[in-house]
Order: structure tokens, then C-alpha cells, then sequence
């Protein structure tokens, strides 16, 4: 059921659980502002999801209120992780869905990164 992002951040949510260690996840990398792991139910050879560390719902959420130090934290978390996993040369595909139209499932902020084979054209 996707989540309405114009809510205020919940953190009952799965990935809030997993920030908090009370749930596991395959872990990619970790830093101050960023945790990357593999996603439960992968659509691509690469399917990593990397969240921001702070509590944000959607990517206007994380924009109005993170810290700069924040932002470019978790920006360069997700370009780390794109070059450990040596996608680069091949290309990758970053994608967060947001909100009930896009059919985000998690109400904390989250970044597809795929790869690992050709990605063909982009959405439907
Ligand atoms: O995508 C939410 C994504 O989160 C979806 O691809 C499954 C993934 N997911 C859900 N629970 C887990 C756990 N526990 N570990 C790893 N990945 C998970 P969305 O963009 O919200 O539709």
C-alpha cells in the first residue's frame, strides 16, 4: 500500500527499524549520514537501496529540512556505492519513488540504484 509523503515522518516504517538495528538488512556500506543495502526483492542484478540516516519521508522532505552536511553526505554515500560496485562503466540507474503516485511502500526516503545488466528504457 503506498504511503501518503505529505505526512510527517513515522518511525514505525521498516527502514527506521532497520536503522535501529531491530530489523536485519544485507549491508553495501555505512557512514555518518548514509546506510546501503541490497534490496529484499530485487529487480535487477544490482539492486541497492541507500537511505539517509536522518528521519525523511520524501526527497522535498529531505531538501527543506537536512542539513547541508546531510545532503552531501548522503549524496556522496550513493556515488560510493555506484563505484564500489563498479557500475560505473556500465551505467546504473538511480530511481526514488515518492509518495502514492509512484507507488513509494516505505515512508523513509529511499534511492534505488540498479545495474548489472542493460536497463532498457525508463518508466512505463
Ligand atoms: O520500494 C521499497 C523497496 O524496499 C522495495 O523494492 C522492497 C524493499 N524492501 C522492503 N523491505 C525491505 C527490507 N526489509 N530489506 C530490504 N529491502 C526491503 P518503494 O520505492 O518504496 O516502492
Amino acid at each position: 500500500m503506498p504511503i501518503d509523503a505529505t505526512q510527517p515522518y513515522d518511525d514505525s516504517n521498516i527502514f527506521a527499524k532497520i536503522l535501529r538495528g531491530e530489523l536485519p538488512c544485507n549491508k553495501v556500506y555505512e557512514d555518518e549520514h548514509a546506510l546501503a543495502f541490497h534490496d529484499i526483492n530485487p529487480m535487477a542484478p544490482v539492486h541497492i537501496l541507500v537511505i539517509p540516516k536522518g528521519g525523511y519521508v520524501s526527497w522535498d522532505d529531505f531538501s527543506e529540512r537536512a542539513s547541508d552536511a546531510e545532503i552531501a553526505g548522503f549524496t556522496r554515500a550513493v556515488g560510493k556505492v555506484a563505484r564500489d560496485g563498479a557500475m560505473v562503466t556500465q551505467g546504473y540507474r538511480l530511481l526514488a519513488n515518492i509518495g502514492k503516485r509512484a507507488g513509494q511502500e516505505v515512508g523513509h526516503l529511499h534511492v534505488h540504484i540498479f545495474g548489472g545488466q542493460p536497463l532498457g528504457p525508463m518508466l512505463a
